[in-house]
C-alpha cells in the first residue's frame, strides 16, 4: 500500500511533467514560426535594395558579370569600373529605358546607347562606363556583353 501511494504521486508529476513539456514545445514552436515571419518580413526589406551611388565595381568573367542585378539611384551620374577577368573578349552594353538596344552589334563609343570604353575589353583589361541614370524608378533596364550576349546579361533596377 505504501509503495502504491508513493508510485502514484510521482506517476501524476511524470504526467505533470510532459504535460508542461507539451505545452513548452507548442509555444516555442510559435514563437519561432512568430521569428521566421519577422525574417521574412526582413528578407522582403532587403529586396529594396540601397543603391549604388557614384559608381560602382563590375568584374567580368568568361561568360558572366560578378554584379548582374543592380539597384542605381535615379538621376544619378554612375560610373562603372569594369574589370575583364576571364580570358575572352567582353564589354558593358547598357539598353534604352524601352529595354531596346539601339546598337544592335558591339556598341559604339559614340553611339546611342551607354557602352564601356573601350567598347572591347581584353583579358586583364579595365574599362569605364559613364552612365547618367535616367529619372525614372520603377525602371528596369538590361545591359549585356555583346560578345555574349545570350547568357551575360544583367539589370539595373532604378529605384
Ligand atoms: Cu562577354
Amino acid at each position: 500500500m505504501k509503495l502504491d501511494l508513493s508510485r502514484l504521486p510521482v506517476g501524476e508529476m511524470v504526467v505533470g511533467f510532459l504535460i508542461v513539456s507539451l505545452l513548452v514545445t507548442f509555444i516555442l514552436a510559435f514563437t519561432l514560426v512568430g521569428s521566421d515571419t519577422d525574417v521574412t518580413d526582413e528578407g522582403v526589406t532587403d529586396v529594396t535594395s540601397t543603391p549604388v551611388l557614384g559608381s560602382a565595381d563590375i568584374t567580368m568573367g568568361d561568360n558572366f558579370f560578378d554584379s548582374n542585378d543592380i539597384t542605381v539611384a535615379a538621376g544619378d551620374t554612375l560610373t562603372f569600373n569594369l574589370t575583364n577577368e576571364g580570358a575572352a573578349v567582353h564589354n558593358m552594353h547598357i539598353a534604352q529605358p524601352d529595354g531596346n538596344y539601339s546598337d544592335d552589334g558591339v556598341c559604339e563609343l559614340d553611339g546611342a546607347d551607354p557602352c564601356s570604353d573601350p567598347n572591347a575589353v581584353t583579358s586583364g583589361q579595365t574599362a569605364v562606363l559613364e552612365w547618367e541614370v535616367p529619372d525614372a524608378p520603377g525602371t528596369v533596364i538590361s545591359f549585356r556583353c555583346d560578345f555574349h550576349p545570350d547568357v551575360m546579361t544583367g539589370t539595373l533596377t532604378i529605384q
